[in-house]
């Protein structure tokens, strides 16, 4: 049986990536049956092993995954949606204007792919729009922290060469807001694959291109990119309200100064935590966004986490 890599999926049917030939393979049996609590056995960026004794090319199996992209199905907040697996890189775009940088929603994905150990790098798309000076100060607040923040534009073509470079070589998973510019950066990056990103996607009622499926492209300097279709909502899947303070960099590096060592830094005496972002020395907007994605985890702690996984 061959390797293979899932480029995208359609139905029961796959591309996959084997010996450098993109292929169709099928979903059959066993697999295609929806596990207990994932919805989705398969999805862009699995390995898998290809059964080639039929006359179709058939996955028997899915190898186990170094990391993964998910959140709750729609349907059904128990069951968790795989977006992608198998990440070396996760961009997180956003843009300055329409839609407005929303760091309630990038500190949900910053914790989640900190969990998951993503090398994470904010792309701030739209720059010629104009930053504010409340957009310039989350995004001194995030390189304070030690976050990589790109300020790119489509339009005006600004750090584009420089994003192309972090994709060499390696598979870069687009994540963000609908309407960010995910697609659009796609295209800039390598314009053969425009017509692909059409492919997967529909124009929605309020005449936007917008994209509808999950898709790996094969960019012409050996990486590969994963678009993504706009995230709204980013459920905190399968964290643990007491570990997101370990996801917070900045929260993570001061906790040995608090009083009590099990400090979960909401309301205890002789927190540092607490202190720093009172006295403006880690951005005060990052310790509101933690009281509240905590406050989330813990009221959902029996719908989100499970220990079993
Ligand atoms: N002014 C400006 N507009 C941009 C820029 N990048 C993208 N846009 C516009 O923003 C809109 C949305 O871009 P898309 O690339 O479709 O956004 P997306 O993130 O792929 O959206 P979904 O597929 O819905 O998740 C389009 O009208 C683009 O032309 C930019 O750098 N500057
Ligand atoms: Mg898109
Ligand atoms: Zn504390």
């Amino acid at each position: 049986m061959n390797k293979a890599r899932v480029l995208y999926g359609n139905g029961n049917e796959y591309t996959v990536l084997l010996d450098g030939n993109e292929i169709s393979a099928f979903l059959k049996g066993k697999l295609l049956h929806t596990t207990k609590r994932s919805h989705h056995p398969v999805c862009p960026g699995d390995f898998v092993r290809i059964d080639d004794s039929g006359s179709e090319l058939v996955i028997a199996e899915v190898l186990p995954r170094v990391n993964k992209i998910s959140r709750p199905a729609n349907y059904g907040i128990r069951k968790e949606q795989v977006i992608a697996a198998n990440i070396d890189c996760l961009f997180l775009v956003t843009s300055v204007y329409s839609p407005r940088l929303n760091t309630g929603f990038l500190d949900r994905i910053l914790a989640y792919s900190n969990m998951q150990q993503i090398d994470t790098k904010i792309i701030v798309n739209k720059a010629d729009y104009g930053t504010s000076g409340e957009e310039q100060e989350y995004i001194d607040g995030y390189r304070s922290v030690g976050y990589d923040v790109i300020e790119t534009s489509v339009k005006e073509k600004v750090n584009i060469e420089k994003v192309v470079g972090l994709t060499k070589d390696r598979i870069t998973a687009f994540v963000g807001n609908s309407g960010v510019g995910k697609s659009s950066l796609l295209n800039i990056i390598d314009p053969e694959i425009s017509q692909k990103v059409k492919e997967t996607s529909s124009y929605s009622l309020k005449g936007k291109h917008t994209t509808k499926q999950a898709r790996l492209f094969r960019l012409m300097n050996g990486g590969y990119i994963l678009d993504t279709p706009g995230i709204r909502e980013f459920g905190m899947w399968n964290m643990d309200f007491e570990e997101l303070k370990n996801f917070f960099p900045e929260i993570y590096r001061l906790s040995p100064e608090c009083r009590y060592r099990n400090c979960l830094h909401t309301d205890e005496p002789g927190c540092a935590v607490f202190e720093a972002a009172e006295n403006g020395d880690i951005p005060l907007f990052r310790y509101e966004n933690y009281l509240k994605i905590f406050q989330t985890l813990y009221d959902n702690r029996n719908i989100y986490f499970k220990k079993d996984q």
